[in-house]
């Protein structure tokens, strides 16, 4: 059954206003944030008004309602990846937390110098940035699984880079640029098979796709909240069990202990033991609220509703003249359309469909190297979630045929 946008989109104030009296928003920025539905606002809100206290400690009513609400929220989090218990979900501010997380403990506990690891060409600098940090501490070796020129990953140099002895494997499960979608499966089968570590960055997989963390068999999965639904300030780090119970911990202080005396402490159990401090708790109650809130849609719907809707942007993009859009056809790609105009620069056009109250994202979206890698700066990018509609659509295209206009 089509989802019925119409009556989905009155759960998100956000869409309903206006950017300028008489322009209404039409926000095509879902893969830099998402909107927030009501049900998450009103999750929020209640916790505050009702059940706020700080969690695993009082014995306080609102103590423990606190920490029964934060938990569940976890519960929802493992159910929603398919984690086999809930100890593999590890809250953390955000993907690029998570992903840190992993190379703070798990890679700096286990590789050392000469050790390689695989990355690729379309990595967010969140995937990037702490393994070059490693390297430039540890002496890691660091390759690359090129793009070819229709956004794909060259999985034939993938194969033959996993000949040599390869410790770890992070690539992302959709890339935020060309919306090209990995697969995941297969990459982590042939990367288990060389002996490697799979770490899957799923900030733009797991709030548009199925993600099951079990069938993929990816041993660490970062993602973020806001980026499905939830707010800002939370994300998850999941892992296979063998893995995080044999970690360090992250970050040292309250709740990731299980005692601590003058010379020493013992860390907690899973998963308190990378949980440092008072954690983002309304905003787990958020994400609990958020990930309810897309089950009850059901993630095949709103891969195909994005699957419909990126199909119909790329027919209408590719029909401008001088419009050149990144990466694969529409049946390979999750809602993200990244696009330059001729003679344009991408952050002019993007200001001027904003007079329409049409939002998007210019620039390199963290992604620089991908944009070198296609010898561009920057590119325009659309970005498509649930509420997305075609007449959405329909006014981007009309904003870029007004920037013609403009430039001549
Ligand atoms: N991409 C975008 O506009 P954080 O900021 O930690 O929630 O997510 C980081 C991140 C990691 N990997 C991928 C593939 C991502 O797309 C992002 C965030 C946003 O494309 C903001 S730069």
């Amino acid at each position: 059954m089509p989802l019925d946008i119409a009556r989905l989109r009155e759960d998100f104030p956000t869409l309903a206003r206006e950017v300028r009296p008489g322009v209404p928003l039409v926000y095509l920025d879902s893969a830099a944030t998402t909107q927030k539905p009501l049900p998450v606002l009103q999750a929020m809100d209640d916790f505050y008004r009702r059940s706020n206290a700080n969690i695993h400690r009082g014995v306080h009513t609102l103590a423990e309602e606190a920490t029964a609400m934060y938990e569940q929220a976890r519960e929802k989090v493992a159910r929603f990846v398919n984690a086999p218990s809930v100890e593999q979900i590890i809250f953390t501010r955000n993907a690029t937390e998570s992903i840190n997380l992993a190379a703070y403990t798990w890679a700096r506990a286990n590789l050392k110098k000469g050790d390689l690891i695989i990355l690729t060409e379309m990595e967010h600098h969140s995937n990037l940035v702490p393994w070059h940090m490693l390297s430039a501490e540890r002496g890691v070796d660091l390759e690359f699984v090129p793009v070819t020129d229709d956004g794909l990953l060259d999985l034939d140099v993938y194969r033959s880079l996993l000949t040599r002895t390869v410790r770890l494997v992070a690539f992302t499960g959709m890339s935020n640029v060309l919306g090209t979608i990995n697969p995941v499966g297969e990459m982590t089968r042939l990367a288990h098979a060389a002996g490697a570590v799979v770490l899957v960055d799923g900030a733009q997989s797991v709030p548009h796709l199925p993600v099951d963390a079990q069938a993929l068999d990816v041993d660490f999965l970062a993602f973020s909240a806001h980026k499905m639904l939830g707010p800002t300030g939370i994300g998850a780090l999941y892992g296979k069990k063998s893995l995080l119970e044999a970690m360090p911990p992250f970050l040292g202080g309250g709740d990731m202990i299980k005692t601590v005396h003058l010379r020493n402490f013992v860390p907690n159990d899973l998963p308190h033991k990378f949980e440092a401090g008072t954690p983002a708790i309304a905003e787990a109650v958020g994400f609990g609220a958020a990930v309810d809130y897309l089950e009850a849609i059901g993630m095949e719907a709103v891969a195909a509703h994005e699957r419909e809707i990126i199909t119909y942007a790329l027919e209408r993009l590719e029909e401008i003249p001088g419009v050149k859009v990144f990466g694969p056809a529409a049946d390979e790609k999750g809602g993200v359309a990244s696009f330059t105009l001729e003679g344009v620069h991408p952050h002019d056009v993007a200001q001027i469909v904003d007079t329409y109250g049409v939002a998007v994202r210019a620039g390199h979206h963290c992604a620089q190297p991908l944009h070198e890698k296609f010898g561009i700066p920057a590119t325009t990018r659309a970005s498509f979630y649930i509420y997305s509609m075609k007449e959405e659509v329909d006014k981007l295209v009309a904003g870029i045929y007004q920037v013609k206009k403009i430039f001549g």
